[in-house]
């Protein structure tokens, strides 16, 4: 089976997909987007698939976040209507998944891409890895549940932290929050992806299907998610977004 921008591979019962867009740093566009919808809609349905690994490809970036060329010309309609869409088809869809889903990352897991890692059951980072939620430096909140899967991750103090300074963290720190399960040299993250996999994998799929939708009864959906939203597609009218975004495109910090 083939998706826009994404390869996917699958052995033993693990499917490792990855996406590819590296002349962006695999930001996350509309394409990107539909592709890893209907590939996780596919592999939901594969009886021969029971664990997935998501990554991304090259050694330098996860996912560096949403398209900023793509949303630097949105209305606050848009932005409220494509947070809503993008919820839907990637965040809110990976984090309801029948089967666990292992965020290998590989590299900058930032903004969209940060929120996409953490909507994942589970996550290995690389020792390189530098994660954080920029949005703030565009004049943005983060707008795809990461104001609320950051909290419940890492804690409401660090979450703040994080997201008012718009800084990074790196891959021991994140170890240390609790943002990611285990820190591994970058070329030992698929193999320890693998064995972690392969561990899920001797136990039984229907009550994997079943512990993810106990934990997401307790922590997705809530009234804190529909707030990030509205915020979200507030901020896109506002002068600090326009001038975050011309910043980022014209290689220049921001003047707030
Ligand atoms: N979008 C588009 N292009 C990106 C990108 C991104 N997020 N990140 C990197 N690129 C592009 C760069 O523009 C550059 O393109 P060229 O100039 O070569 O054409 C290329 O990737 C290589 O990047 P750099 O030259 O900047 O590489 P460096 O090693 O110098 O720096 C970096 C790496 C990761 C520190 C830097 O690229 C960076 O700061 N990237 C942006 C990180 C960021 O702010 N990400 C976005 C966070 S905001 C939405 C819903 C949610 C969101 C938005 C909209 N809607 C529903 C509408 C969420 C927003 C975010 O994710």
């Amino acid at each position: 089976m083939e998706f826009p921008h994404l390869h996917l591979a699958i052995e033993n019962r693990v499917a490792t997909l990855t996406i590819d867009r590296q002349k962006a740093l695999n930001a996350l566009n509309k394409e990107v987007i539909q592709a890893l919808h209907d590939a996780i809609e596919w592999l939901d349905e594969q009886a021969d698939v029971r664990v997935v690994i998501l990554t991304g490809a090259g050694e330098k970036s996860f996912v560096a976040g949403a398209d900023i060329a793509e949303f630097a010309s949105f209305n606050e309609a848009q932005g409220e209507a494509l947070s809503a869409d993008g919820h839907r088809l990637l965040f809110d869809r990976i984090a309801a998944a029948k089967k666990p889903y292992i965020a290998a990352i590989n590299g900058y897991a930032l903004g969209g891409g940060l929120e996409l890692a953490m909507a994942c059951h589970v996550r290995i980072a690389a020792d390189t890895a530098r994660l954080g939620l920029p949005e703030t430096s565009l004049g943005l909140i983060p707008g795809y549940g990461g104001t609320q899967r950051l909290v419940q991750l890492v804690g409401k103090g660090r979450a703040m932290e994080m997201m008012l300074s718009a800084g990074m963290i790196d891959a021991p720190t994140a170890e240390r929050y609790g943002l990611v399960n285990k820190v591994v040299a970058l070329d030992e993250l698929m193999q320890v992806a693998q064995s972690m996999a392969a561990s899920f994998l001797k136990q039984s799929g229907q009550a994997h299907a079943a512990v993810i939708q106990a934990v997401n009864a307790a922590t997705e959906g809530g009234p804190g998610f529909g707030a990030e939203q509205n915020l979200f597609g507030a901020l896109f009218s506002t002068a600090d977004f326009a001038e975050g975004t011309s910043a980022f495109l014209e290689k220049r910090k921001p003047s707030f």
